[in-house]
């Protein structure tokens, strides 16, 4: 049987970094693009590195040709200017489902972020979790532009019948403890990320579908079963790290009631 070859965007990018030795598998080609350099194959990876960017429509041809599945970091992760979040999230997004359609790749994998529902109130979450399809509730332009991304997963599977999972992230690093206390509530653990896109390329048949992106943390607020009906087991819990956090600071006001956290007080447009 030939290798299954996983396109990734964003390849260099936090999430990126912690995906690529944990979606390593036997069979398995990983093709990673970034627009940043990355670090050079380790002896038997089995990776084809490209350089370039999600906005430009004949690196993407040339990067989708002859992939399987395709999952989509990259892009802007942060605030940016209102013209750099359209160019880069949302033209470019539209550029990568153009190229993957045009290539045939028939399982994509967007990742979204809980910014684009970032104003939704954690009071309202309910004891299951807010619903992994809340609609959209924005708390910045690159919220938006996650929003815009989501409805472009939906549009492309409902024309062309491609698989499209859209993942609403959490925090995906290697602890929460950059993150202050919120992290005990949005952290997705690099494992657990690994094994939730695991569970994304092998669900068979799932046509839309949009997930949260969490681990099963004590203090979750975001639904886990939309992701448990793909196969998805988180194996980690942020509170092991709740000693470590203790005393420090959470955030206040609407930023302490809403789901986005302090995205939802940051200056529009700002990079920050
Ligand atoms: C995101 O969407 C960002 O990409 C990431 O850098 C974190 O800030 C995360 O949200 C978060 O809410 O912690």
């Amino acid at each position: 049987m030939p290798d299954q070859r996983v396109l990734i965007t964003g390849a260099a990018g936090v999430v990126g970094t912690l995906m690529r030795p944990r979606l390593r598998k036997p069979g398995r080609v990983l093709r990673l693009l970034d627009l940043a350099g990355q670090p050079a194959a380790e002896p038997g990876e089995a990776v084809e590195i490209l350089t370039g960017s999600v906005t430009d429509a004949a690196t993407m041809a040339a990067a989708c040709e002859g992939a399987d599945a395709l999952i989509h970091l990259g892009g802007h992760s942060r605030e940016n200017s209102w013209e750099a979040t359209l160019d880069v999230n949302i033209n470019g997004t539209h550029t990568v489902l153009e190229a993957a359609r045009e290539a045939g790749i028939k399982r994509v994998i967007l990742a979204s972020s809980n910014h684009a529902v970032g104003f939704r109130r954690i009071a309202d979450a309910g004891e299951s979790g807010l619903p992994a399809d809340s609609s959209p509730r924005p708390d910045t332009y690159y919220g938006v532009s996650k929003a815009a991304i989501e409805a472009l997963g939906s549009l492309y599977a409902s024309r062309f019948g491609m698989d499209v999972i859209v993942v609403r992230i959490g925090s995906c690093f290697e602890t929460p403890l950059p993150l202050g206390p919120r992290g005990l509530v949005t952290w997705l653990s690099p494992d657990d990320g690994a094994r939730l896109f695991e569970a994304c390329l092998s669900a068979p048949s799932p046509g839309y579908r949009l997930i949260w992106g969490v681990s099963d943390n004590t203090r979750r607020i975001y639904s886990l079963a939309e992701a448990e009906a793909l196969g998805y087991t988180s194996h980690d819990d942020a509170e092991v790290f709740a000693e470590q956090l203790a005393g420090q600071p959470g955030p206040s006001g609407i930023a302490a009631e809403c789901v986005g956290g302090p995205f939802c007080t940051a200056p529009l447009g700002a990079f920050n």
